[in-house]
C-alpha cells in the first residue's frame, strides 16, 4: 500500500477516543477520494481486446482451492470459511446463487459489505452490517492479513479461511466451482452445479459467458470511442442472439440440468434492462424482446435461490452510483416496469437434452 493509503487506513481505524468501533466512518470522498481504479479501468477500456479481459482478471490475487492437492492446506471442512460479498456485485451473486442452491448456508457462512466505497475501497458498516468473523472495519485488512505488503485491488468475493486467518481465493470464477464441487457431501439438492461428464464444455462455455456478456457489458459500457463501444455492443449482442437460438429447445444451457453456466449468465441477465441498457448503452436490443432468454431468465428467476438473492431497483442504484462518469446528474430512472413473475412456460423443455 502507498505511504498515502496507510495514513488513510490509520486514520479510519481509530476514532476520536482513539477506539475502534464496530464500522467504517462513513464514506467520504473528500478526506479519502474516489476508489482509485484508474489505472483498472483504462485498461479495461480497450474494449475487445485480450488486455481488457487480463485487465479484469488482475483483480484477483489470491487464488488458492479448496480442496486441491496443491491447497492441500484448504481442506472442505464445515464451519471453517466465510465468504465476504457485495451486495450489488454480478459476480458475488453469482456465488451466493450457488451456495443458496445447494443449501450451503449454513456450511460456508457469508456477509456483505457495504454498498458504497470511497478511496478506501469496500468497507463494514451499519446498513449491511459488522465484519461478523474478524472486526474488520476495511475490507483491505483482509488483503494485508494475507499479505502484509499486498498493494493491489480490493475486490469482492474474498473466501476466508478461518483456521489460517488468510485469504484462501478472491477468483469468483475459482470459488463458484469450488462451493459447487468440495463442499457436495454437505450439499442438500438434487443440482450438481459442475458436472464431472460436462465440465469441459461447461469450461468453454463460460470462457465465451466472460469475455461477450459478464465482462462484454462493461467493455461496452465503459469504451471510450464509437468504434470501441460498435465492436463492443456488436461482441455482446451476437453473443446473445447465439444463446438466445441455444435456449430455443433446452430448458437450461446444458439441457434439463441447471449448471454454473446458467448461474454466470443470469447475473448479468438480471441486470440488464434496469442497468446494462439504460446506463452502459446495450441498448440495440432489451432482454424482454428475446423470446427464449427472456422466458429462460424468468424460468430462473421462480427459483428461490434466485429470486430472494435479487433486488431490480437496488441493482439499478448500483451502477448509477458506481459509474458517477456515465450517470453525472445521479438521477435514477424511473422505469422500466418489467414483470419477472409471469410464467415462463419452459417446462416442456425440460427434458430436451444438451
Ligand atoms: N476477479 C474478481 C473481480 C470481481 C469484481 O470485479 N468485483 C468488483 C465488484 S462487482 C470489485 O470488487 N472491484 C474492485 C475494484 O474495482 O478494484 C472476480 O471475478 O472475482
Amino acid at each position: 500500500m502507498s505511504a498515502e493509503g496507510s495514513a488513510a487506513s490509520r486514520l479510519e481505524l481509530i476514532d476520536a477516543n482513539g477506539e475502534r468501533g464496530a464500522y467504517a466512518s462513513a464514506v467520504d470522498y473528500e478526506v479519502f477520494g474516489r476508489y482509485a481504479s484508474a489505472d483498472k479501468l483504462k485498461k479495461m477500456q480497450r474494449a475487445n481486446s485480450q488486455d481488457a479481459v487480463a485487465a479484469f482478471n488482475s483483480l484477483t490475487s489470491f487464488r488458492n482451492r479448496i480442496g486441491s492437492a496443491d491447497s492441500a492446506a484448504f481442506a472442505p471442512e464445515p464451519g471453517r470459511y466465510h465468504l465476504y460479498l457485495g451486495k450489488g456485485c454480478p459476480f458475488c451473486h453469482r456465488v451466493l446463487i450457488a451456495l443458496n442452491v445447494l443449501d450451503l448456508a449454513k456450511i460456508i457462512t457469508f456477509s456483505f459489505v457495504d454498498d458504497e466505497r470511497d478511496g478506501r475501497g469496500w468497507a463494514f458498516r451499519a446498513r449491511r452490517g459488522a465484519d461478523p468473523v474478524n472486526g474488520f472495519l476495511l475490507l483491505r485488512e483482509a488483503y494485508e492479513a494475507t499479505d502484509a505488503d499486498f498493494d493491489g485491488h480490493v475486490s469482492v468475493p474474498v473466501l476466508w479461511d478461518r483456521r489460517t486467518g488468510t485469504i484462501v481465493s478472491n477468483n469468483s470464477g475459482d470459488i463458484l466451482v469450488d462451493v459447487a464441487t468440495q463442499f457436495r457431501a454437505h450439499a442438500n439438492s438434487r443440482f450438481d452445479l459442475y458436472p464431472a461428464s460436462l465440465r469441459e464444455e461447461i469450461e468453454d462455455l463460460d470462457a465465451s459467458l466472460h469475455a461477450d456478456v459478464n465482462f462484454g457489458v462493461y467493455a461496452v459500457g465503459l469504451s471510450k470511442s464509437q468504434a470501441e463501444y460498435e465492436s463492443a455492443a456488436t461482441r455482446l449482442f451476437d453473443r446473445l442472439a447465439f444463446l438466445d437460438e441455444r435456449l430455443a429447445s433446452r430448458r437450461f444451457l446444458f439441457g434439463a440440468d441447471l449448471t454454473q453456466s446458467d448461474i454466470r449468465l443470469w447475473v448479468t441477465l438480471a441486470r440488464f434492462d434496469v442497468a446494462y441498457n439504460p446506463i452502459f448503452r446495450a441498448n440495440l436490443k432489451r432482454l424482454v424482446d428475446y423470446p427464449h432468454l427472456w422466458g429462460y431468465a424468468r424460468d430462473l428467476y421462480q427459483i428461490p435461490a434466485f429470486r430472494d438473492s435479487t433486488d431490480f431497483a437496488q441493482h439499478k442504484l448500483d451502477y448509477i452510483r458506481n459509474f458517477p462518469e456515465l450517470t453525472p446528474s445521479g438521477i435514477v430512472p424511473i422505469g422500466p416496469i418489467v414483470d419477472w413473475s409471469e410464467p415462463s412456460g419452459r417446462e416442456p423443455l425440460a427434458g430436451a437434452s444438451a
